[in-house]
């Protein structure tokens, strides 16, 4: 019988095409990709979503201050989201748009069964308003000074609004979503985050969402009563399963990512997790489907002088960055450099150091180091032996067990500590020379070929690790140079699989930057 493959169905934020290109949006999608690459690595079926949010009241007045019609101004905006991936060379399933035909038809097919359903009932909405966040606030959660209300994270300003809406019935469903996270305490990540939902949205008892406006026409038009559109992240929201194909003809990759899915993972900014974290489950639950498997919630990267902003000019702008640097060095950067837990710095001169003193040194120097004294000294392949010094025992230990912890903090979707694991490996093989001296051994060939092989060995695991973010290097490395036709996990274990490899030269892997 041929065994199913497991899915993984992995997300980022759908982007407002109105914002400029920052190094956020790269870190949040570097993290989606690396888990959708980790994930086929080990054998699993995956989907990979991303995309841009095209509705709502902000875009509307972008698309007014450049004299466009809204529709063309998400088309033309759009695509620098698309183009900033290539540039990246990060692959996706899909790049899902709110304002496509599929994704409007099945929202809007939705939204009449809510209110059949009567979760959705027509009320007046009165209260604060931020068009940045394109959030309600209340006046207990908004900050006040010299009479003018704001945000209290985004410290945009809040308007007064008062309209017609219709509201959500959020509020009954707050005993489930209380049970749900009890009984589910890694829902939501990191925990510190469940906190601050509870403190700041529902110790006071959740309220009734507005999921309609009638000030302006720039969204989902409601079938039932033409003078409504949908509220944005209503419309936002659903774009993780409209895109499969939820409420439409062709669902196949629905059932199979989603409702007969093994793993759906939403990676998030932590400004978002209020939307995520409520009012997402509670849709899900209200339409009767199954829950995504972690909300990945991470800190924000600021610069080492605060909080990046259009006004304090301090924006890292990512297309800028790649003309300096190459999209593996920035990937890696941000994987193994920046906690997800908390918020992290971005400097250019540690972007700069880490290339020169993990890449350049560690990783490549290891590997060019290695095959040479391998050309120098032999010119057929050398086989493993297993041998009783002590040095070869500990670092054969080292290389299992730094890939075990590897997948084991994959595993929990952490990758930070994953990527430790990779720099400790490194660190260690290079120990292993220092302790060795592979140099002096060039008359006792037989031991020379037990140092060499051991490091080929420490090198195919460092690599195979590494291929989930550097992915081109590690090409070059695994199956350019070992000759080994794809890269996996499942040789790791195996160390006789260079008993018949020789690897070529590359030419430097990593140029050391000035
Ligand atoms: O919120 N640090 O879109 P958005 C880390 N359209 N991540 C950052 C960041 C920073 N300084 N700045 C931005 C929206 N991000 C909605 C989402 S989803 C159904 C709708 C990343 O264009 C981070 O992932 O404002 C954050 O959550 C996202 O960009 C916000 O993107």
């Amino acid at each position: 019988m041929i065994k199913k493959k497991k899915t993984f169905y992995v997300t980022t934020p759908i982007y407002y095409p109105s914002g400029n290109l920052h190094i956020g949006h790269v870190f949040t999608t570097t993290i989606a990709a690396t888990l959708n690459n980790y994930k086929k690595l080990m054998g699993f079926e995956t989907r990979f979503l991303t995309g841009s949010d095209e509705h709502g009241q902000k875009i509307q007045q972008k698309a007014i201050e450049n004299s466009m019609n809204p529709q063309k101004y998400v088309d033309l905006t759009s695509k620098k989201f698309i183009d900033l991936w290539e540039k990246m060379d990060i692959q996706y399933d899909y790049f899902s748009r709110t304002t496509s035909p599929k994704h409007k038809e099945a929202v809007s097919k939705q939204f009449s069964y809510l209110l059949n359903s009567r979760n959705i009932y027509k009320g007046k909405y009165k209260g604060l308003y931020s068009v940045s966040d394109e959030e309600y606030l209340t006046l207990f959660q908004a900050k006040k000074k010299d009479g003018k209300y704001y945000h209290p994270i985004s410290k945009h300003e809040l308007k007064e609004v008062e309209e017609e809406s219709y509201f959500f019935k959020i509020s009954n469903y707050e005993k489930w979503w209380k049970k749900y996270l009890k009984e589910h305490p890694k829902f939501i990540q990191p925990k510190k985050i469940i906190n601050e939902l509870l403190n700041n949205f529902i110790k006071k008892g959740l309220e009734d969402l507005s999921v309609t406006r009638s000030t302006f026409d720039w969204g989902i038009k409601v079938k039932e009563d033409n003078k409504h559109i949908l509220y944005v992240w209503l419309d936002a929201l659903n774009n993780y399963i409209t895109a499969l194909g939820y409420n439409s003809e062709n669902d196949l990759e629905f059932k199979k990512f989603w409702e007969n899915g093994d793993e759906i993972v939403h990676v998030i900014g932590k400004e978002i997790t209020r939307f995520h974290g409520i009012y997402w489950p509670i849709i899900l639950k209200s339409i009767n489907l199954k829950q995504p498997t972690t909300i990945l919630s991470h800190g924000w990267i600021i610069t080492p002088k605060g909080k990046m902003s259009k006004s304090k000019g301090n924006v890292i702008n990512p297309l800028k960055l790649l003309k300096n640097y190459d999209n593996e060095t920035i990937k890696y950067f941000l994987v193994s450099k920046i906690k997800t837990n908390e918020d992290g710095i971005f400097d250019e001169n540690l972007l700069k150091n880490t290339y020169n003193s993990e890449l350049a040194n560690i990783y490549g120097n290891l590997f060019s180091r290695v095959v040479s004294m391998i050309h120098q000294n032999f010119n057929k392949p050398i086989k493993h032996k297993k041998t009783s010094n002590k040095n070869d025992e500990n670092i054969l230990n080292i290389i299992i067990k730094k890939t075990n912890n590897f997948i084991k903090e994959m595993d929990k979707y952490k990758i930070f500590n994953g990527f430790q694991n990779v720099i400790e490996l490194g660190k260690e093989l290079n120990k292993y020379i220092d302790l060795t001296m592979p140099w002096k051994l060039t008359n006792n060939k037989k031991r020379l070929s037990e140092v060499l092989n051991n490091l080929l060995n420490g090198i195919y695991a460092l690599f195979t690790m590494l291929s989930i973010v550097i992915k081109n290097k590690s090409h070059l490395v695994i199956i350019n140079s070992f000759g080994f036709k794809k890269i996996g996990f499942d040789k790791i274990l195996d160390f006789n699989k260079f008993d018949n490899k020789f690897p070529l030269k590359i030419n430097l892997l990593f140029e050391r930057k000035k």
